[in-house]
């Protein structure tokens, strides 16, 4: 890893806060994800299950934790199974954990090797009457391959068939978004990581750069921070591109007068950071363009003051719509009629803004949070109102990442991230 070690306290305390939520007499089970294959002995670079990562800080393939709170015995109530590692092993397949690393990894003192797991996961099952299995619930999943975790999930009903089922998801789904401090502090980490990206490219965006030389400068300041890249695929949208939501070509050059949406960041230790900034490729915004991008400030930093505890998402969204209806009549966009006759399903704003303004953020991108629940004190939530004009062959967004406070504003992770537009003209001119 290239991430300096986490203190195994929050590894600690994020099961603690699992297993207070466990029925009486339950096992739960995590799963590592796999090593996905490409072709002949190639594979994807690996990247961890998020859930059993939270539980235990383990980065690593092939490694299942167990918890059984109500175990027989106090050995039992914590276990890891980990791919076997020795000197000999090392040398061929390089640094895995031992049992001692696992420990000071973890917190967790009992840990087999993986052989064991189904002997062991047995003798567990006859003291059980409940077995928690994690299935994949994310408002926004959607799953074509069978994970390590489906595939065990798939074995162990066949198996045991006599047990009672409950669902880890929701849960992790209520844990996990409600962030520890240790916890703010990565994602801080994470986003400063994405600061330094950002200020490079101030200084080296010109006319006629290509998106992919914008792409590699950041991947190069990422990886030198102990990042190891970016925590989802880049958006570097020039001009009009900036009118396709999900375009990840990066491939085109930049026109002098042409913006350029930049929608890239850093994950740092599994945590993402969310950042999205739109600059003049010349150096200085039109104003035209300067108009639209103040219009985008403002409803952002408006929504920001309304990500307090009990918020409900979808009250928010609305509220965060009306605003932005009254930026689009202001710059010509959409008149009164417009407005007077929306369909409140599908109201006039959305034609330029056509997406959600915030998601939580964490270990995922787009990270646990159950959304139908007020929103509570240390969420975080990325706030990323946009405004896309294909007619006029640019498209504005920009996003940062915000923790909710018991009282008062949020506090904005991004706060040192240059936004306005005198700063960014001055920093591209300098
Ligand atoms: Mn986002």
């Amino acid at each position: 890893m290239k991430y300096h070690q986490i203190n195994s306290a929050l590894f600690v305390k994020n099961r603690r806060k699992f297993t207070a939520e466990m029925k009486p007499n339950s096992v739960a089970v995590f799963n590592s994800n796999d090593i996905y294959p490409i072709s002949a002995d190639s594979t994807l670079p690996f990247a961890q299950h998020r859930d059993i990562f939270y539980l235990s800080g383990v980065d690593q393939e092939e490694s299942v934790l167990l918890l059984f709170p109500d175990a027989p015995y106090e050995h039992q109530k914590e276990i890891l199974f980990l791919k076997e590692t020795n000197d000999h092993i090392a040398v061929w397949e390089g640094e895995k954990l031992s049992k001692e690393r696992a420990f000071q990894v973890s917190g967790i003192r009992t840990v087999y090797w993986l052989q064991d797991f189904h002997k062991i996961l047995n003798e567990m099952m006859t003291y059980a009457d409940t077995m928690y299995i994690n299935t994949n619930e994310h408002y926004r999943a959607t799953v074509e391959t069978e994970t390590r975790e489906a595939r065990f999930v798939k074995w162990w009903k066949e198996r045991y068939p006599a047990h009672n089922v409950a669902k880890s998801n929701p849960i992790l789904q209520r844990i996990r978004s409600i962030k520890e401090s240790e916890e703010i502090d990565l994602i801080q980490h994470a986003c400063d990581i994405t600061e330094k990206g950002f200020r490079r490219l101030l200084s080296f965006v010109k006319p006629n750069v290509t998106e992919y030389e914008i792409e590699a400068e950041l991947a190069h300041e990422f990886i030198r921070n102990r990042s190891k890249g970016f925590a989802y695929t880049p958006i570097i949208a020039s001009g009009n591109n900036a009118n396709v939501l999900h375009y990840i070509e990066n491939n085109q050059q930049c026109k002098a007068g042409d913006l350029i949406l930049l929608d890239v960041a850093a994950e740092y230790a599994n945590y993402s950071s969310d950042m999205t900034r739109t600059i003049p490729v010349s150096g200085r915004f039109s104003d035209r363009q300067k108009a639209v991008y103040n219009a985008v400030l403002k409803v952002k930093n408006e929504a920001t003051t309304m990500l307090t505890p009990g918020t409900l998402w979808k009250q928010y969204h609305i509220e965060v719509g009306k605003i932005m209806t009254s930026e689009l009549l202001g710059l010509g966009l959409l008149d009164k009629a417009d407005v007077q006759n929306e369909n409140p399903e599908w109201p006039a704003y959305k034609k330029y803004f056509m997406h959600g303004t915030s998601h939580h953020m964490g270990l995922d991108t787009h990270d646990y949070g159950l959304l139908h629940e007020p929103m509570k004190a240390n969420m975080v939530f990325t706030v990323e109102p946009g405004i896309y004009i294909p007619n006029e062959k640019f498209g504005i967004r920009l996003e940062d990442n915000v923790v909710v406070q018991e009282k008062g504003a949020p506090f904005n992770l991004m706060r040192n991230i240059p936004v306005e537009v005198d700063e960014i003209e001055t920093l591209m001119n300098e």
